[in-house]
């Protein structure tokens, strides 16, 4: 039992459960730092916060504060959650696994199997997967102001054309191919190819090719219901006001996102996942590579197909995706050989000072103790990776 120490702020015991390191080379889990870490995203104002790293055959589980603030129930890394976008690597995952079958190809127009869908012929399945076809993000529009934009589509059921037509309502950004610009609407795309190639809904995909193969316990697709199945955390939403009270945002029909990321699960089966997709369990070697294939993305970032590489300070880089969603933000990354894996999660999102922090979970685990961690700043601080989340605060 690690018993976290931060000055002025309620702290409820850490709960770990170590072992040693397992890989020789790599360097041993920083537990105090990260302990540290996730006890700072709670001075910035997230309820709670957790983390769970899978090291071959060590687990590392750590969570603090609240899952609940109703009931003030602690939070446990068995608590499920909503991933956001990191439902963008499952999906990415399917159309690879459909291109390993003969039925996609990559360099393929999206218009070859949904005809008339885009107005540019010139858009591939490769773009959309990349981040690269210029459709433009409607959830910027959506959410320009955060607590009303999510309020109105809390409980709403789209169908993906229509989130489409929202896109197309607006210029693209950029020609096809030409530039990488972070967009929902690429994965509600890759969500209906899904769909028309297989004539299964999503659901049955994700189920079939994913959660049953991995016996993937805690991983639910269960829109347009909007509640979480079985234990869970809560997520609360950060308004815009500063002094604001944060917004239970737990039940929603995440239908705004759908196959771009309406996924839930658990840190442990986030693990599982990237763990079996980075060693070459999910798809042929061949489309792991695809998926490999980066383009920058930003500074020590780049994006392949639905999968992001962080360049961590150690020199180290880590493979995986962000999530965030009302109420939730994700870090889940795993080493190159999916050996070492790390699912980290604040139950609080609109807080670019928790974003911020939780990312420097990654150094603690890949990095160990060779990184200086830095004091994490108080209050808000700029939204790390600006570009890939909706924009900055406005007033409601
Ligand atoms: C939605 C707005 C942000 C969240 C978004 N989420 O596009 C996708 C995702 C599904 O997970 N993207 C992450 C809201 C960044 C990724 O790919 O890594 N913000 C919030 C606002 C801002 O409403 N006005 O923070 O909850």
């Amino acid at each position: 039992m690690v018993v976290g120490t931060v000055a002025g702020a309620v702290l409820l015991p850490l709960l770990a459960v170590p072992a040693h390191a397992e890989s020789p080379t790599a360097p041993a889990v920083d537990l105090t730092g990260l302990g540290g870490v996730l006890l700072s995203a709670l001075t910035q104002g997230a309820p709670g916060s957790m983390a769970r790293i899978d090291d071959g055959n060590s687990v590392y589980r750590v969570a603090t504060g609240v899952a609940d603030r109703g009931s003030e129930r602690t939070m446990s890394d068995a608590d499920r959650f909503r991933i956001g976008s990191v439902t963008k690597t499952f999906t990415a995952v399917v159309l690879l696994q459909l291109v390993d079958e003969k039925k996609l190809e990559l360099d393929a127009p999206v218009n070859r199997y949904l005809p008339g869908l885009l107005p540019d012929d010139r858009i591939t399945v490769r773009h959309v997967l990349g981040h690269r076809s210029g459709l433009y993000d409607y959830t910027n529009d959506m959410f320009a102001k955060t607590v009303p934009g999510f309020e109105a589509v809390r409980k709403q059921v789209f169908t993906p054309r229509e989130l489409v037509k929202r896109s197309l309502s607006r210029p693209r950004t950029n020609a096809p191919g030409a530039a990488y610009s972070y967009s929902n609407t690429n994965f509600v795309v890759a969500g209906m190819l899904i769909e028309k190639l297989t004539g299964n809904a999503v659901r049955t995909e994700y189920q079939n090719r994913i959660i049953e193969p991995l016996k993937l316990r805690d991983t639910f697709y269960v829109h347009p219901a909007m509640k979480i199945p079985g234990r869970h955390a809560h997520g609360y939403l950060t308004p815009d006001q500063a002094s604001a009270p944060l917004v239970d945002a737990t039940e929603q029909t995440v239908s705004w996102a759908q196959s771009a990321g309406a996924l839930i699960s658990s840190t442990r089966d986030l693990n599982t996942f990237l763990s079996a997709l980075l060693g070459g369990r999910l798809t042929s070697a061949a489309q792991l590579a695809q998926m490999e294939r980066w383009m920058p993305s930003g500074t020590g970032q780049a994006y392949g197909l639905g999968l992001r590489r962080r360049d961590l300070s150690c020199g180290v880089s880590v493979y995986g995706h962000t999530g965030a969603v009302q109420g939730f933000y994700t870090y889940a990354f795993a080493s190159k050989d999916g050996k070492r894996a790390l699912a980290a999660v604040a139950n609080t999102s609109n807080n670019g000072a928790v974003l911020n922090t939780m990312l420097r979970t990654l150094d603690s685990v890949f990095c160990g103790k060779a990184v200086k961690t830095v004091k994490a700043p108080r209050g808000k601080a700029p939204v790390e990776r600006h570009e890939d989340v909706a924009p900055a605060r406005t007033l409601d």
